[in-house]
C-alpha cells in the first residue's frame, strides 16, 4: 500500500532534498540544456600530461569558463553508462546487481526529462548505438524523452566507425542537423563512444604519441580521450556557429572508469603512486563541468559531490522548481548538504575520510586511520563509522523504492 515509503520521504526531506535555492538559482532559465557524457573519462587525466603532452587540451582550458568540479565521483556500478543516465535522470541510486534500466525499466519515475518537460522543454537523446542497447528505447520512452536518435539516424561508413561504432568527431557532426532544427528550449543528451573499452583508434586520429606501460588498455587510453577531447572542442565550435551556444549550457559528466584496478601496476606507474585501495577510490573521481556563456564568475570547486547531485543541481540552475521533488542528491552549490558522497558498494567519501572495504582512511592524506580488523573490539569504533551506517541506510532506502515501485504511490503535485 506504499506505506514503506513515507519513512523514506521523511528521511529524504530531512537528510537530502535540502530546501534552499542558491545565488545561481535561474541563471539559465529557458535555455537549453545540452548534456554530454563522456564515455570512461576519469579525472586523472585532466591536466596531466603523457610523455610530456597535454592530455586534454580543451577540457583543460574549458576550466577557466566553467563550474569545474574537481572532487566529483561516479557512482555507477554493472549497468555503467546506464547507470550514470540513471543517476543524473532520478538522483536515485543504481542497483547492487544488475543494471535498474533493464531490470525495472517499468518502474513509475519522476526523471529530469519529465520535470523539465513539464516546463516547456522538449527532450532527446543523441547516441549513435542500437536503441536497445541497455534498454534504452524502453527506459527513455519510460523517463518521458520526446525522441532518441540512436545509430538509425546516423549515416555509419567504414571510414567513421572504430571500435563500438561511429566515431565521436562523426557523431557530433551528423547531430547538428538534428539539434538545430529542434523546438527550443531543449534538453539535449549527448553519450560519446569512441573512449570504450579497449580504446581502439584509427593511427589517422591519434594526435598523441601511446604511453608505455605493460597495459595495452592504458597505453591507448591517453590517445581515446584525447581523441575525444578534440570532438568536444569540434562540437563547441559547431554549436557557436549555429548560434545555439549563446543560448544553452553545457554540461560534461565522465560516466564511469575507463581503467579498471586490473591496471593497477600500470596505473601506479603512470601516477608515481602506490595502488592503494584509497587511490582506488580517489581514482572513481570523473570530471564534471557546468559551463554557462557569457557567465565570468567561474571556479574551480573542491567540495565532495557525485552524479546522485546532479540533477537537483541543473533543476536549481534552470529556475524550475523542485520542492516537490524526492530525491538522494543535494545542490553542488549550497553550503550544507549531506556530508558525503556514497559509492554503488558502501565505498564512500567526506571532507575529512575515504572509507572502502572496512577501511577508514585520511581523505587528505590517504594515510590509513583504522580498519575493523584492527579495532580492539573493546567497544572501539572506526572513525568512519557513524557514516558507515548512514551510508548502508540510504543505499538501502533507494534500493527500496526502485525494488518496490514505491514512486507509483507518491503524488509528486505536478500539474499536467
Ligand atoms: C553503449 C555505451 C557504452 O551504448 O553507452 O556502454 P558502457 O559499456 O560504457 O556501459
Ligand atoms: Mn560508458
Amino acid at each position: 500500500d506504499g506505506n514503506e515509503l513515507n519513512d523514506i520521504v521523511d528521511y529524504m526531506e530531512n537528510e537530502t532534498t535540502i530546501q534552499g535555492k542558491t545565488d545561481l538559482y535561474g541563471i539559465a532559465e529557458d535555455k537549453n540544456l545540452i548534456f554530454v557524457s563522456l564515455e570512461s573519462v576519469q579525472s586523472f587525466v585532466i591536466n596531466n600530461t603523457v610523455n610530456g603532452e597535454e592530455v586534454t587540451p580543451f577540457l583543460n582550458d574549458l576550466i577557466d569558463d566553467s563550474y569545474y568540479f574537481e572532487n566529483f565521483y561516479h557512482q555507477t556500478a554493472q549497468g555503467k553508462t546506464s547507470d550514470s543516465e540513471f543517476l543524473v535522470e532520478n538522483s536515485l541510486y543504481p542497483s547492487p546487481r544488475g543494471a535498474v534500466y533493464f531490470t525495472h525499466a517499468q518502474n513509475d519515475y519522476h526523471s529530469l526529462p519529465e520535470m523539465l518537460n513539464n516546463n516547456d522543454y522538449m527532450s532527446t537523446v543523441f547516441h549513435a548505438n542500437n536503441e536497445s542497447f541497455w534498454n534504452r528505447d524502453v527506459m527513455y520512452e519510460n523517463l518521458g524523452y520526446d525522441t532518441f536518435h540512436d545509430v538509425k539516424s546516423y549515416n555509419v561508413t567504414d571510414e567513421n566507425t572504430v571500435g563500438w561504432g561511429l566515431k565521436d568527431k562523426a557523431f557530433f557532426e551528423q547531430s547538428m542537423p538534428y539539434l538545430e532544427s529542434q523546438q527550443q528550449p531543449f534538453y539535449s543528451k549527448f553519450i560519446t563512444l569512441t573512449n570504450h573499452y579497449p580504446f581502439d583508434l584509427d593511427q589517422e586520429d591519434a594526435t598523441i604519441e601511446k604511453y608505455d606501460s605493460n597495459s595495452r588498455t592504458l597505453n591507448q587510453y591517453f590517445q581515446t580521450v584525447r581523441y575525444t577531447d578534440e570532438a568536444i572542442k569540434e562540437f563547441f565550435n559547431k554549436l557557436k556557429e549555429s548560434g545555439l551556444y549563446k543560448d544553452s549550457i553545457i554540461v560534461l559528466m565522465g560516466d564511469h572508469y575507463g581503467i579498471s584496478d586490473f591496471h593497477k601496476k600500470a596505473m601506479s606507474q603512470y601516477l608515481d603512486k602506490e595502488y592503494t585501495d584509497y587511490q582506488h577510490v580517489q581514482l572513481q573521481r570523473v570530471p564534471f563541468y557546468i559551463h554557462i556563456p557569457g557567465h565570468d564568475d567561474n571556479q574551480v570547486i573542491s567540495k565532495i559531490t557525485g552524479q546522485i547531485d546532479v540533477k537537483p543541481t541543473l533543476l536549481d540552475l534552470l529556475g524550475i522548481d523542485d520542492s516537490n521533488d524526492l530525491s538522494f542528491g543535494t545542490n553542488m552549490f549550497l553550503d550544507e548538504r549531506k556530508p558525503y558522497i556514497a559509492l554503488r558498494d558502501g565505498s564512500f567519501i567526506t571532507d575529512e575520510y575515504v572509507y572502502t572495504k572496512d577501511q577508514c582512511f585520511n581523505r587528505q592524506t590517504g594515510e590509513l586511520i583504522d580498519s575493523t580488523n584492527n579495532l580492539s573490539g573493546k567497544g572501539e569504533d572506526s572513525a568512519c563509522q557513524p557514516y558507515v551506517e548512514q551510508v548502508e541506510k540510504e543505499l538501502s532506502y533507494s534500493d527500496e523504492i526502485i525494488f518496490g515501485d514505491l514512486f507509483r504511490f507518491h503524488d509528486f503535485k505536478d500539474e499536467s
